[in-house]
């Protein structure tokens, strides 16, 4: 024991920590010569910190002395993974639960009103242009998709990048963001001047709930078609859970030498990225934008070169990607916010707190529709591009730290005790909230047809959105890219019937006909119209499937199921009628669990018939 001692106080005194510091926690102190150096300097700030609980069940020394350094390596990386530190994170905390008891709203000393932004009407004269604007832009573009959520509302076992955009061709998400990055990649290099080499970068935020399943996921798929080198990953680790107002660390339900961690939310992307590095190699390799998008949208990318073009004729710093927004509906409201003394900005503010906030600040009835039958405040999509030269110099002064909320749920109105432990989160879209006045912060309006179909709520919940409002289910996610690409196809000049209505998994939806094409296929209003013409008519009941990249369609009229598919090289004339079964949806229910999860969770499969196939 006495050597024990001695080897203890000989590290203290090379630390030049006082020996009496671990006088508060006794456990800790007996146990001190099994730690080394650093993990003694963490102590000390555990103990400054009044996280001598922590210590409170520790064993005597030779008692899970592996678990006790385990419990340091924890300390370590949560240590090392938020910008100042677990101190900052604590007095971050503290602050934040004292204006939460408080009653302190976030946004005291601002009204809300409604901000201009560029609205964009798909396939008229200035969509077009700002069109080709984006996609001679897009070769200077870096992709970070945020892909870190377990996706709880959706309650899907797997990732939900693994998921199925649309079973017609079973292409999942990351595979269509892939081909689509790819797609634009040569689309962009074809009008560089001289030789273009440019690879689109893109970076995948994962945490431990999906790193391992997303690096599967690309690496038996060959990267679906990236180069290895052109994709990193970054994963976000969580942060650690507060017991009171006092953030005391809770300890982990689980095991007593660990601390309990929940996500910190898709915020944590700016610091990520920033400690990585890749800004600045981006930055010499001569690219000039970020593109940040989230996991599940399977439109998202019909709206990128417009919103790219705007944001590179309007010079803007930020530019949020936004919809109109159904009152109530579980999207962030774009919001300036003018301030008693002056100041004012342009941001989210979250779909829990719009209501509160306009109730709070002389709009009685809060959040709801105006005469347009929408919410006057755009919804924030989470579609965010961030010019990188203004991008890095506002990290070099943060870190990439991002402002945090929190949210205890109380057990009673004293506010003295939670239900659960709770923890600061932070937001990707609330980097705006520390720019200077003179950052030049816009946002983009598209028609939600063409721009947004999330899949967030599992079937019963899809099935309780109030009527009128969006369900953002598997469902929605599915038959909104049929409804987007028939609508392509209408305004180039296609005749598309008209969609019937059916209902799947309690959740009425239009049902057009299936149309889909692969990226490379078109990327721009403009590719489309090339490729299309004559007179074309699809029925209803049809199915399309375009995967090649020459494949000229002209008096064609389909009533069935048609794929066809051509070499690169090669160009493909598609004219004449084509009719048969074709193939057919069928209701399945999501509690049936003898059908795949996939399919159960949209309601629907598809029984493929009859269809012609050429190659
Ligand atoms: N995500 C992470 O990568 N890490 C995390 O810790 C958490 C999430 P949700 P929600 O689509 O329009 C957002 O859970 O609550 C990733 C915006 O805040 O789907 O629906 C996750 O994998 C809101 O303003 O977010 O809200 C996913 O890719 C609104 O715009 C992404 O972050 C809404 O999305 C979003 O996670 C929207």
């Amino acid at each position: 024991m006495a050597s024990a001692v001695d080897s203890a106080t000989e590290k203290l005194s090379k630390l030049g920590i006082d020996a009496g510091f671990a006088s508060s926690a006794p456990n800790l102190q007996r146990n001190l010569h099994i730690l080394s150096a650093e993990q003694i300097e963490l102590a000390k700030v555990l103990l400054e910190t009044r996280q001598s609980h922590l210590f409170e069940h520790w064993a005597e020394p030779g008692v899970d002395d592996e678990e006790k350094k385990a419990f340091f390596d924890q300390v370590t990386r949560l240590n090392s993974s938020y910008p100042g530190g677990l101190a900052s994170y604590i007095k971050i905390a503290r602050e934040l639960l004292a204006d939460s008891k408080a009653g302190r709203n976030p946004f005291d000393g601002f009204t809300p009103s409604v901000p201009k932004g560029e609205t964009l009407t798909f396939g008229d004269d200035s969509f077009m242009s700002f069109e080709d604007a984006g996609v001679k832009e897009v070769r200077k573009a870096a992709f970070v998709l945020v892909a870190g959520g377990l996706g709880e509302r959706l309650g899907y076992n797997g990732i939900k990048v693994a998921l199925p955009r649309e079973t017609t061709t079973g292409t999942c998400f990351l595979q269509h963001y892939i081909e689509t990055m790819l797609a634009f990649q040569d689309a962009s290099c074809k009008l560089a001047e001289g030789e273009c080499r440019a690879k689109i970068p893109l970076v995948i935020m994962t945490s431990d709930d999906t790193h391992s399943r997303t690096v599967e996921l690309l690496e038996s798929n060959s990267y679906f078609g990236m180069e290895p080198d052109q994709v990193k990953l970054l994963k976000q680790e969580k942060v650690a859970c507060l017991d009171d107002n006092d953030a005391r660390l809770a300890v982990d339900p689980r095991n007593k030498y660990r601390i309990q961690t929940k996500p910190h939310g898709h915020g944590d992307v700016h610091s990520l990225l920033y400690s990585s590095g890749l800004l600045n190699e981006w930055c010499d390799a001569g690219f000039r934008w970020v593109l940040f998008f989230q996991d599940t949208n399977g439109l998202l990318f019909n709206a990128i070169p417009a919103s790219l073009g705007v944001s590179a004729t309007r010079q803007y710093h930020v530019n949020s990607l936004a919809v109109p927004r159904k009152a109530k509906e579980a999207i962030g409201g774009i919001t300036r916010l003018t301030h008693a003394d002056g100041r004012s900005m342009v941001i989210n503010v979250e779909y829990n707190q719009l209501d509160p906030l306009l109730r709070a600040t002389g709009f009685p009835d809060g959040d709801v529709n105006c005469e347009t039958g929408y919410s006057p405040f755009p919804g924030n999509i989470n579609q965010l591009i961030l010019e990188l030269g203004p991008y890095i110099e506002e990290l070099t002064k943060t870190g990439g730290a991002i402002k945090e909320f929190v949210n205890p749920k109380y057990k009673d109105a004293s506010k003295t005790s939670f239900k659960s432990s709770t923890r600061l989160e932070c937001m990707m879209q609330d980097y705006p909230k520390t720019l200077p006045p003179s950052a030049r912060v816009g946002f983009t309006v598209m028609e939600p047809w063409l721009a947004y179909a999330p899949v967030k709520n599992n079937p019963e919940d899809a099935a309780k959105v109030p009527k009128g409002n969006p369900y953002h289910s598997a469902t929605s996610g599915e038959m909104l890219v049929y409804r987007a690409n028939s609508l392509i196809l209408r305004q180039a000049g296609v005749q598309v019937a008209d969609p019937v209505q059916q209902v799947f998994n309690g959740q009425e939806i239009e049902v057009w006909p299936r149309i889909t094409w692969k990226p490379k296929w078109a990327t721009t209003f403009k590719d489309v119209k090339s490729k299309v013409g004559g007179s074309c008519l699809i029925s209803q009941k049809s199915t399309l499937v375009i995967k090649g990249r020459n494949i000229f369609v002209k008096d064609l009229s389909l009533d069935g199921a048609l794929v066809i598919d051509a070499a690169d090289d090669k160009e493909v004339k598609v004219e004449g009628s084509v009719q048969n079964k074709g193939w057919i949806l069928e209701n399945v229910d999501y509690k049936d669990a003898s059908v795949p999860e996939e399919l159960r969770i949209r309601g629907f499969r598809i029984n493929k018939i009859e269809q012609l196939e050429k190659n």
